[in-house]
């Protein structure tokens, strides 16, 4: 995949060290750009930092938790200090645990908020100023099916998620006058580190092996996006149509898919 906008610009990926972030880096590298790479894993940054330098391109890492928000601050500082701008922000950190509420921590709870919902926020904040001032960007952000279709043990992951897309939606409204692009990326299952944490039983992924997502495939949607109008990436598409049709029949679509939207 050939895409010469993105020769020259400035990306940050937030965690970047593996997953779809890490194949994201590597597509946008291969693409010319200049990185930005930030996770809590220095080490697997610092390594795909080596193989990703080979493109002659500048690739810069960070040590970043992105529930972290005084830390947040002090990396964009920097970051802004280095490279001046950035034209595009990928908000991909996030992380999932399938149980049902009532077992759910609440410190689980605050966690996962404080990496899916406010750590993209507060990320999403530090672009924002230069990218209105230069009337030039695209902030990306990495949501889920699971933030249009909330189901049985994911109801903490669903919240978070639904409100990344609240989020995105209005910023993208607040930003359509000054040139800067807002999309968000809603996957269904991909084939990622992602599920170790998430389903600690195996059971989602046993159930869902034969559809779930290659990451280099969602990395290379995520990459073709970029500086362009997308308003919203849906994959797969047919996972969509039953987010769509759940919105037209709720009460239907509940009653009749209670075994398929069972599968955690
Ligand atoms: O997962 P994984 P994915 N601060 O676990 C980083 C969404 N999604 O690539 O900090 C900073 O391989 C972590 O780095 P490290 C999902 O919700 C997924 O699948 O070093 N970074 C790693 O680089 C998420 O938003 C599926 O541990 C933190 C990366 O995040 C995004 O896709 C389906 C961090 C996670 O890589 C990428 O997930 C879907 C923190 N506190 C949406 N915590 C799916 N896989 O099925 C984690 O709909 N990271």
């Amino acid at each position: 995949m050939l895409k010469e906008q993105l020769k020259g610009k400035n990306i940050v990926i937030t965690g970047a060290s593996g997953g779809i972030g890490a194949d994201i880096a590597k597509l946008c590298a291969a693409n010319g750009a200049n990185l930005v790479l930030l996770a809590r894993s220095i080490d697997k940054l610092e390594q795909l930092k080596l193989t990703l330098e080979q493109h002659q391109i500048s690739v810069d890492v960070f040590q970043l938790d992105v529930s972290d928000t005084d830390r947040i601050k002090e990396v964009f500082e920097q970051i802004l200090m280095k490279i001046g701008h950035i034209d595009i922000l990928v908000n991909n950190a996030g992380f999932g645990v399938f149980r049902e509420a009532h077992e759910a921590p609440i410190d689980e709870i605050k966690g996962m908020f404080n990496v899916n919902v406010v750590g993209l926020m507060a990320c999403t904040s530090m672009v924002l100023p230069i990218m209105r001032e230069r009337r030039f960007g695209h902030i990306i952000n990495i949501a889920s099916q699971a933030g249009k279709l909330a189901t049985p043990k994911s109801s903490v992951y669903s919240a978070t998620k639904h409100a990344v897309l609240g989020y995105t939606n209005a910023l993208r409204m607040e930003l359509d006058d000054y040139n800067v692009q807002v999309t968000s990326v809603n996957p269904g299952p991909i084939a990622t580190n992602f599920f170790n944490i998430a389903d600690e039983k195996g059971t989602y992924v046993k159930n869902v092996q034969r559809f779930m997502l290659q990451p280099e495939y969602v990395a290379q949607k995520v990459v073709e996006s970029m500086l362009t109008k997308t308003r919203e990436i849906n994959l797969p598409r047919w996972m969509n149509m039953g987010s769509v049709v759940y919105v037209l029949f709720p009460r239907l679509f509940e009653r009749i898919g209670k075994r398929v939207l069972n599968s955690k």
